[in-house]
Formats: structure tokens, C-alpha cells, sequence
């Protein structure tokens, strides 16, 4: 039996399409701040009595499609370790509030170490990041803490993550503003697909990715906050263009997205230097140097409500636990 922790990330440089579908190698390069306060833990134990992988989140049972992807991933573990047993999963997500921030990435990284280790197996993380990376491509990053780059490679070895800098050293954080998510979002997997194949963008965006991922380490380098969040607001804007131009089009702002990237901008206007970005869903985060949260926070509550409004500073890398039975 083992249990791990990993804590989800957001991307600063996007992964937005894949090369390989089946292993997930990506068609760019990619970088990621993992945040403190959204995490899952995930309990696994291989067990030779069960019929069948058994799957809890958040203490309800999964069935049909929701079980058949993480027993595919198990499939995975279990010819990696050589143990042909079904596994009981139990696994929590832990976000501030029921807003939905749960992601793919912790939740596959949480099981990656989870699974392997109950399996057995003791990963260097760089093999648990290639290992996470065929549940969610989100997920190779966040086998690390602090800001996170993940190589695409080009085949099952070579693409993996690394850390840049676990441990912030400076006041880079960012705060989710929660926006309503009445409607039902186009997956990731789906959405990413479909600019790949359909949108006239898609060779632009790998040039515009090379091109970012030189630009943010370097501004990462510096500790350059402004140049950080500007590079990562312009990339989320050109990633978002890839929905809008996809056959069929489609978009996941919905009109309190806009509301907060106006907000946003209207405090940038009055000097504070803040930033946006956002993924596959309507919520936006902002990015800003930790000095001046309390006024970011303070100019956001006359739009949000301040339970929407949750700051998180960078987190740490995956926990695995041994445990007996
Ligand atoms: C990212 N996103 O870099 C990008 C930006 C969302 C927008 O990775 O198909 O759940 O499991 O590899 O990782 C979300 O996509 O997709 C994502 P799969 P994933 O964080």
C-alpha cells in the first residue's frame, strides 16, 4: 500500500496538442508553476482478491468511462512492475472551495507515485514524471515543486519534466479567481485535438512557444515578475486563439472571463503590475509579485467576492508514502 501528494500547476508557457496521442508527447516544449493550495492525495494497494480495479474520488465510487481511464494507467504499472493484480484506488482532491479546480494533473501524478510505489517500484522522479505523463500531459510537471519545464521530446524517454527552480526565491505567486462553470466544458483532450488538426494557427503557435519558452526563462532568471506575467498573459491569449480558430470553433471563456480579464486589466491601468491567464475552463488566474497582494486582492473584491478570490504561492513536489498493512 502506498499513498502520494501532488499538487496541481499552472502553465506559464501552454501545452495545447499532441504529437502522439497514445504515449502523449507533445508538439512543444512547456512551463509551470505548481500551486500550494490545490492537491490530490491518492491511497493505492494492489489486491489480490479484487476482480476488478476499484476506484473512489472523493469517497464516491467511479464507474464506466470515469474507472476505464485509470485502468488503463494501472495497465501501464502494472507490465512496468510485473504485477498482474487489480488495485483498490481511493483518492481525494483538496481545493479551497466547490468551485472545481480539481485537475488532471495532480490527480495523475498523485497516482503515479501512489501506483508505482504500491507496486513496488521505486521511480527516480524523472521516470515518474514520464510515467505521470501518460495519464495527463499535465501531469509530467507536476512531479516537481516551484517552476517546472517539461521537455517534449520525441519519444517515451526523452519526454519528461524538470524542475527550474523548486524552491521560489522570489515573490512570484498567483491567485484563481473563481468564475461560475455552469457549462459543460469540451475536454482538454478533445479540445487540444482539434486545433491540432483544424486550426489554420496551429504551425504559428509551435514558433510562438519556441519562442516564449526562451523569453520566460530568461525573465525567470532575472526574477522579473512584469516580464513573467506579461510573456505567460500573451501566451494564454495566443493558446485560447487556437479554440477560436479551430473548425468547429468553440471557446471556454464565458462572460465572467471576460469580466475578469477586464478587471485585471483595469488594475494594471491604475499601476499595479498584474497579469492573466487561463486553461481549458472559464476560470482566470492572476499573476503578481507577493508585495502587492493585498491591493490586488482589495481592487478584485469590488468585482468577486472575496471566497472567489483564492491566492496561492508556489507548492511543492510529490510526497509517496510506503505503508504497511
Ligand atoms: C497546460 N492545459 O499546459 C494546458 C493549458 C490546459 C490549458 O494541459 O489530454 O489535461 O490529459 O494530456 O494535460 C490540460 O490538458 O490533457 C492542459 P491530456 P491535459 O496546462
Amino acid at each position: 500500500m502506498a499513498t502520494a501528494k501532488a499538487h496541481t500547476n499552472i502553465a506559464l508557457v501552454k501545452y495545447w496538442g499532441k504529437k502522439d496521442q497514445d504515449l502523449i508527447i507533445p508538439q512543444t516544449d512547456s512551463l509551470s508553476m505548481t500551486l500550494s493550495e490545490f492537491y490530490t492525495t491518492t491511497q493505492v494497494v494492489f489486491d489480490p482478491t479484487l476482480t476488478a480495479d476499484q476506484v473512489t474520488i472523493n469517497d464516491q465510487a467511479v464507474t464506466g468511462d470515469g474507472t476505464n481511464r485509470i485502468t488503463r494507467f494501472l495497465d501501464i504499472v502494472r507490465q512496468l512492475s510485473g504485477r498482474h493484480d487489480f488495485a483498490r484506488v481511493n483518492s481525494h482532491n483538496h481545493v479551497p472551495t466547490a468551485a472545481g479546480l480539481a485537475s488532471s494533473a495532480s490527480a495523475f501524478a498523485a497516482l503515479a507515485g501512489a501506483a508505482s510505489r504500491a507496486a513496488g517500484l521505486h521511480l527516480s522522479r524523472r521516470d515518474l514524471s514520464r510515467l505521470a505523463r501518460r495519464g495527463s500531459g499535465s501531469a509530467t510537471r507536476s512531479i516537481y515543486g516551484g517552476l517546472v519545464e517539461w521537455h517534449r521530446g520525441h519519444d517515451d524517454a526523452t519526454s519528461y519534466a524538470e524542475p527550474i527552480m523548486e524552491k521560489l526565491d522570489f515573490g512570484l505567486e498567483m491567485l484563481a479567481i473563481m468564475v461560475n462553470t455552469a457549462r459543460k466544458k469540451i475536454s482538454s483532450r478533445y479540445g487540444m485535438q482539434s486545433s491540432v488538426i483544424s486550426s489554420p494557427y496551429y504551425d504559428s503557435w509551435k514558433d510562438v512557444v519556441a519562442h516564449d519558452m526562451a523569453t520566460m526563462k530568461a525573465a525567470i532568471a532575472a526574477r522579473d515578475i512584469p516580464a513573467i506575467g506579461h510573456i505567460a498573459e500573451e501566451n494564454a491569449l495566443r493558446m485560447h486563439a487556437l479554440t477560436l480558430s479551430a473548425d468547429p470553433g468553440y471557446t471556454y471563456f464565458n462572460s465572467e472571463t471576460l469580466t475578469a480579464i477586464t478587471a485585471v486589466r483595469a488594475l494594471r491601468e491604475q499601476g499595479l503590475s498584474c497579469y492573466f491567464t487561463m486553461d481549458a475552463g472559464p476560470n482566470v488566474k492572476v499573476i503578481y509579485d507577493r508585495h502587492d497582494r493585498d491591493q490586488i486582492v482589495d481592487g478584485l473584491a469590488q468585482t468577486f467576492d472575496r471566497d472567489r478570490l483564492v491566492v496561492s504561492p508556489a507548492g511543492p513536489g510529490i510526497e509517496i508514502w510506503d505503508e504497511n498493512n
